[in-house]
């Protein structure tokens, strides 16, 4: 499969077309937007055999935390299925390596997620029995069981709640950054609708105007509920952080390319890392639109086994399976 990488840094920018036979051409920027029409692909931006420069011990790990929200977010369709949740939910399935990988390299930053985030609570080490108590409305839930899957809160982990109201996550991280005591570094996850947000555009050319010690991950899976991003605009994500002159990468949502890419973007805070990842559930709730563009999972999988982890990490899976399971096992008797 070709391959297109689009990056912008402070020096350079440019965009890079890889055939499968390893031609490289820099394209222009008109070209490279029309082939970003058409190439969203599991392969944008791959860099080939990159899980062999990672310790198996991180191939592991970012796998365990791959499996978990898998198996987690598996998990709580079930009780929506079954009534036990009776509001709405907005699920993580499909997109599960980007916070897996994020919490790999990111390490404890102040969280600002959006509406679908039950994914980086669980990969930044939120309690996922809270989890599940928050899901089902009890007090002993992560956010007193008053938030809901779209506000999903956690002082322990210093992540804060969504409010609902799309993109608005964005400004509340910048006027955090730029809070006199902060001293933290801060991770702010948007979906690509958000990023359209007129409030959003404007909190990031503050964060690059101010270098506010911020990465902004835009979670880009083409929807804005059901309309594509090509029937909504015609500029990239990039493009937008190019005007205000930060860093920029668009990727698939391979895991190590997510963190190969954001070891390097974190050196140079702010940043934005848009990746392209795939709703396999519906926006909100538990049906699914036909198969999915590609599975992750299956290929991260694949991959382990190719670097002669298949065993180890078919082990980590059934473990995590179970682990899980015995999480959600009191609320399905
Ligand atoms: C200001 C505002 N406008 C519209 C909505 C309705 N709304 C909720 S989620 C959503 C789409 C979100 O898409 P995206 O940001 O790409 O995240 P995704 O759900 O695809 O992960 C919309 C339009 C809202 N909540 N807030």
């Amino acid at each position: 499969m070709a391959s297109t990488l689009r990056v912008y840094n402070k020096h350079k920018t440019y965009h890079r077309f890889v055939s499968r036979a390893g031609f490289v051409k820099k394209l222009d920027n008109r070209i490279f937007r029309c082939i970003m029409c058409v190439m969203r692909s599991q392969d944008f931006g791959q860099i080939s055999r990159l899980s062999e420069s990672f310790s198996e011990d991180e191939n592991l790990e970012v796998f365990r935390r791959i499996c978990f929200i898998r198996y987690f977010e598996l998990k709580v369709k079930e009780a929506s299925d079954k009534k036990l949740i009776k509001a709405p939910i907005y699920l993580s399935v499909g997109q599960e390596s980007v916070a897996a990988a994020l919490s790999m390299v990111y390490q404890q930053p102040k969280i600002f997620g959006q509406h679908r985030c039950h994914d980086v609570y669980l990969a930044y080490g939120g309690d996922p029995v809270a989890l599940r108590d928050e899901l089902l409305h009890r007090p002993t839930g992560c956010a007193g069981g008053m938030g809901g899957s779209a506000s999903i809160h956690s002082p322990k982990i210093g992540m804060v709640g969504h409010d609902g109201l799309l993109g608005t996550q964005v400004p509340i991280a910048v006027g955090y950054a730029l809070g006199k005591d902060s001293k933290e570094k801060i991770l702010s996850i948007m979906g690509d609708a958000a990023l359209e947000e007129d409030y959003v555009m404007a909190a990031t050319a503050f964060a690059a105007f101010k270098k506010a010690p911020i990465l902004f991950i835009c979670l880009d899976n083409n929807l804005s509920v059901l309309t594509e991003v090509k029937v909504r605009r015609h500029w990239t994500a990039t493009d937008l952080a190019k005007a205000f002159k930060m860093s920029a990468v668009e990727i698939t949502d391979d895991p190590w390319l997510i963190m190969r890419h954001t070891a390097e973007l974190q050196q140079n805070l702010p940043a934005l890392l848009n990746i392209h990842v795939v709703r396999h559930l519906w926006h909100n709730g538990t049906g699914c639109d036909g198969p999915p563009e590609w599975d992750r999972f299956q290929m991260v999988k694949e991959e382990l086994a190719r670097i002669g982890l298949k065993e180890k990490s078919e082990n980590i899976e059934k473990k995590t399976e179970e682990e899980v399971a015995l999480i959600w096992q009191p609320e399905f008797k």
